[in-house]
């Protein structure tokens, strides 16, 4: 007598040849006799390599594993091809906000674009003076032809107003000096000539470290009226500007007084591993309100010019250099940390040893001057971090419902957290700034990933979708998490042509010879001026 099991076997085959169909039962069956009929050395076998496979299987798909670790998926952006269309919606958009400028606030300061008027805060043509080598960049010749004209005709700095030593270098004495370099036209070098001749008054101070205003038609100058501090990132971000007016004009003063600021807050007690609180007095030139460190508002800038300085100078000023890098060591050591769930790196802050989720969108200038510095022969791990950050500042436009970033955020960091992002009320503004912008230019142009372009594109659309007014101009919003209403709050920057326009010109310009980054370094409100000893 055969055995039962190979009986059972020969039925099985010959019979499974004709009823195979439809009869599940006897399907499920006969599979179990044969399952049976196996040792049981097989059986481990087969189980075995079974939940092998399984696991392998479970390991290389992305999105199961993620979810079993708890992760969420991270906004990206949306497949789109690069087209030159970009590049004429760019200037699209600046002809839509010179309009606004033009029809409503022309010569003045600012426009308010919701009611049609304009505010002054010089009253010097800022966002005219902010525009102009934009304007000469995006070829827009009409537009430049007419802004030419009033600076020749109506800009005068002699006038009894108060300016912001900081912002008027920037804006005015930058974009003069850089409108000049592209030009060749002498205009707006004896414009930069008169107004920064004028902006000298702020450095007679005790300490030598600049007040804060200065009055350009009487040459007096004083701190706020409420402290005789000033802010430590404004009295370090005007040193581009005044190198470059002592090389064109031959006269040193310019350069000295600023090189001094540098020498003396080189020298200063109070720094956390190379960063630099908010605050420095003007009487005893110490820092003040010690405690606070942070990459974001009143600080942010001195770390872009320790960097840019050096490059400016050829790449000569060491101790500028050396502060730089202790500084991002600094950074990386004190603040920076890894969000939940997502692991976001981003940049926070230190208050009184205490460290704080918080980041500013101001921040994000930060992938940018990494990148720059690596490009310029400092460590390769910049650049790594130049991109980790990147990454973040894209997200904290994409996790929003307008697809536009609020002015501050908060990181969350504890597991469990559902989201990595948070925003409170009063940070949901958005002030058409360039931060972001600006560093995927950078990014983009040192390593032609065109992720960088579609990211920067989307924020272009955004930027048209929930502040273009229709009437001309774009203006601030309130709310970035409300796409119903983002609640317009009257006002188109300056720097939104200055920079934000400029910045996703040059991002989609395939021409990387325009403002070649071994020729021109931008100051902080992105006007280009020469690196010295190069071939400009
Ligand atoms: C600009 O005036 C400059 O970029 C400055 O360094 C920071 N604030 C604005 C833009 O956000």
């Amino acid at each position: 007598m055969h055995p039962q099991s190979q009986q059972d076997y020969v039925s099985i085959s010959f019979a499974g040849q004709g009823c195979y169909n439809n009869n599940k039962k006897w399907r499920r069956q006969s599979w179990w006799r044969k399952w049976k009929q196996l040792s049981r050395l097989q059986r481990s076998l087969i189980l075995f390599i079974s939940v092998l496979l399984f696991i392998c299987g479970i390991a290389s798909y992305p999105t199961v594993t993620e979810q079993l670790r708890g992760k969420e998926h991270l906004p990206t952006h949306q497949e789109t091809t690069f087209s030159k269309d970009w590049l004429e919606e760019v200037r699209e958009a600046f002809r839509h906000a010179w309009k606004g400028y033009k029809d409503f606030a022309w010569g003045h300061d600012e426009l308010r674009p919701m009611s049609k008027s304009y505010s002054e805060w010089f009253g010097l043509g800022l966002t005219l003076i902010d525009a102009l080598d934009t304007m000469w960049i995006m070829e827009l010749k009409e537009e430049f032809k007419e802004a030419k004209a009033w600076v020749a005709a109506e800009l005068t700095f002699n006038k009894n107003v108060d300016v912001n030593l900081f912002e008027s270098t920037i804006r005015i004495l930058g974009g003069l000096l850089s409108t000049y370099h592209l030009t060749g036209d002498t205009l707006f070098l004896d414009k930069a000539k008169d107004i920064g001749f004028r902006l000298m008054p702020a450095f007679k101070t005790p300490s030598k470290i600049p007040y804060s205003d200065v009055n350009i038609g009487k040459g007096t100058a004083h701190p706020p009226r409420w402290t005789s501090d000033s802010t430590v990132a404004e009295v370090t971000s005007i040193q581009l500007e005044f190198r470059e007016l002592s090389r064109l004009t031959q006269e040193p003063q310019y350069e000295a007084v600023v090189t001094d600021v540098m020498k003396q807050i080189h020298k200063l007690e109070g720094k956390l591993d190379g960063l630099v609180p908010m605050f420095i007095n003007t009487n005893n030139g110490q820092f003040t309100h010690q405690g606070i460190y942070t990459l974001g508002a009143r600080a942010d800038s001195y770390y872009e010019y320790l960097l840019k300085q050096w490059i400016q100078g050829g790449k000569k000023e060491n101790q500028l250099l050396e502060d730089y890098l202790q500084a991002i060591e600094g950074v990386k050591k004190n603040l920076l940390q890894k969000s939940s769930p997502n692991g976001l790196t981003f940049v926070g802050e230190v208050s009184h040893g205490q460290f704080s989720p918080k980041m500013d969108h101001l921040v994000c200038f930060l992938p940018g001057t990494l990148a720059l510095g690596a490009h310029n022969g400092l460590p390769a791990d910049h650049m790594d971090l130049a991109k980790e950050l990147m990454e973040t500042c894209y997200q904290m436009y994409v996790q929003m419902e307008t697809g536009l970033s609020p002015e501050i955020v908060h990181f969350n960091m504890y597991q469990g957290s559902t989201r990595d992002i948070d925003v409170k009320l009063a940070d949901r503004h958005n002030l058409l700034r360039p931060e972001t912008v600006e560093s995927l230019f950078y990014l983009y142009r040192f390593t032609k990933d065109h992720k960088y372009r579609n990211w920067g594109w989307e924020i272009l659309q955004n930027f048209n979708k929930y502040t273009k007014v229709s009437s001309g101009g774009y203006t601030s919003i309130n709310n970035v998490r409300d796409p119903d209403y983002p609640s317009p709050r009257d006002k188109m920057e300056s720097f939104f042509l200055g920079e934000t326009l400029k910045y996703l010109y040059l991002l989609f310009s395939d021409n990387s010879n325009l403002i070649s980054l071994d020729k021109y370094v931008f100051n902080t409100e992105a006007h280009p001026l020469p690196i010295w000893l190069s071939t400009v």
